[in-house]
């Protein structure tokens, strides 16, 4: 049985991987951080009594700013993979925490890598490293490829550039079976609630529901290339089985602004959205409503733009080549973006559907933050 060792892994991605790699019969082990409050809502699911016999799931406390708890957990687990998923993930929020994201981001991945060789375990373990299509940053090729120059554009992608390259030096320098996949942003309804995609399908529900007024964004003229993160932790995993370890694009080739996904979210409702005004004045307001049960006026405005959301710089443009991806490891995405926004909304719907008949029943529900 193969043994894998998962950082990270009470976020969207850890979830999506530890499902897979249960499934393909792996005993998983994942870092979790000790939190006042239960953060483990994603991988629940997972949960195996540890007093039981054959427990195939298992969580250590730990984090990645602190080394010998590392060594320790790797030492213990003598895992054949390890997926570096942990990070200080929010690009906004990493402007506010410099530090600790390079901390987290940067050292955290090195602190990984030196475990594996202070253990000897560098011809044992195959490590996969979470880096991003951020480390592009500041366009210089499109649609980039793995050998597009990067120039990162926020303190989260400047740390994720230090770890890109101490993976790619540990590789060189030891040996290491380790691997960069270079992922472009992925969604799903477990998505963290303050990235953009499901802050919007969260607020275009609540919207439609009548528990919520506005939604207020940033940038609308940002454009992603976004897939389903189920499909790119099956990618993660490809990555890792390979005759020789190598870096690795993952996208959809396709790029969507900010303002067509809103669009997009609405029209799942049944609702149709029209903009109006530019810059900072745009807003967006409802133009036709298709659903009985919705209750929108044409020409309610239900999107607006704050500038407290723009970012001090900004990556404008992100659309990638998986062409290595799918030649080398087989790797095709199975969703595209409307089957991604049908699959977001409608779980949020349920959500708040729920959230909507305790509030009509005159129970208060969770407070929800626009951020
Ligand atoms: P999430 O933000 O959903 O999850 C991040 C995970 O890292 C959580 O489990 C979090 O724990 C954990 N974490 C945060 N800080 C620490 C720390 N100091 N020590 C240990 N663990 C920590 O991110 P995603 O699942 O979306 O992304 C996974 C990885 O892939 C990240 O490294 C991200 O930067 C990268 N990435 C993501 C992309 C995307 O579009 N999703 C695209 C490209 C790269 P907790 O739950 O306690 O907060
Ligand atoms: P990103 O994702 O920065 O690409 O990083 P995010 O969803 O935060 O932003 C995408 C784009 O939308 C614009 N935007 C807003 N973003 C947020 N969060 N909130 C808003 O209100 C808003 N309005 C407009 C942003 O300016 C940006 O252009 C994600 C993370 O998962 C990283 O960890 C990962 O490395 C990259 O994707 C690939």
């Amino acid at each position: 049985m193969k043994c894998a060792l998962i950082t990270g892994i009470t976020g969207q991605d850890g979830a999506y991987l530890a499902e897979l790699l249960l499934a393909k019969g792996y005993e998983v082990h994942g870092i979790k951080r000790r939190s006042s409050l239960f953060n483990t809502d994603r991988i629940d699911h997972l949960y195996q009594d540890p007093h039981e016999k054959n427990v195939r799931f298992r969580l250590h406390y730990g984090d990645l700013s602190d080394a010998t708890n590392l060594i320790r957990i790797v030492q213990e687990v003598q895992p054949d993979e390890i997926y570096n998923l942990g990070a200080m993930s929010h690009v906004k929020v990493s402007f506010d925490t410099p530090e600790y994201s390079a901390d987290v981001d940067g050292l955290g991945t090195l602190r990984l890598l030196e475990a594996v060789r202070i253990l000897g375990l560098i011809k044992k373990t195959r490590l996969y490293q979470a880096s991003t299509s951020e480390l592009y940053g500041l366009v210089q090729e499109v649609p980039q490829r793995e050998t597009t120059p990067f120039y990162p554009r926020s303190p989260y992608a400047v740390a994720k550039l230090y770890a890109y390259w101490i993976t790619v030096n540990y590789r060189e320098a030891y040996g290491l079976y380790a691997c960069n996949g270079i992922l472009f942003n992925h969604e799903s309804p477990r998505r963290g609630e303050t990235f953009v995609t499901r802050k919007i399908t969260r607020a275009v529900v609540r919207i439609a529901l009548g528990l919520q007024d506005r939604l207020y964004l940033g940038n609308l003229d940002a454009r992603r290339d976004w897939g389903h993160a189920k499909d790119y932790v099956e990618a993660m995993w490809r990555m890792l089985q390979q005759d020789e370890p190598r870096d690795y694009v993952i996208a959809t080739g396709v790029t969507t602004k900010v303002r067509e996904f809103v669009r997009l979210a609405f029209a799942e409702l049944g609702v149709e959205l029209a903009f109006a005004g530019e810059g900072a004045a745009e807003v967006g307001y409802v133009s036709a409503c298709h659903h009985p049960d919705f209750q929108l006026r044409t020409g309610q405005e239900v999107v607006a733009v704050d500038p407290a959301y723009f970012r001090p710089t900004e990556v404008e443009l992100l659309i990638g080549d998986p062409t290595r991806a799918r030649t080398e490891l087989g790797w095709e995405p199975t969703y595209d973006l409307p089957a991604l926004v049908n699959d977001m909304v409608q779980s949020d719907l349920r959500l708040f559907r729920r959230d909507a008949v305790l509030l009509e029943a005159g129970h208060s529900v969770l407070s929800y933050h626009d951020e």
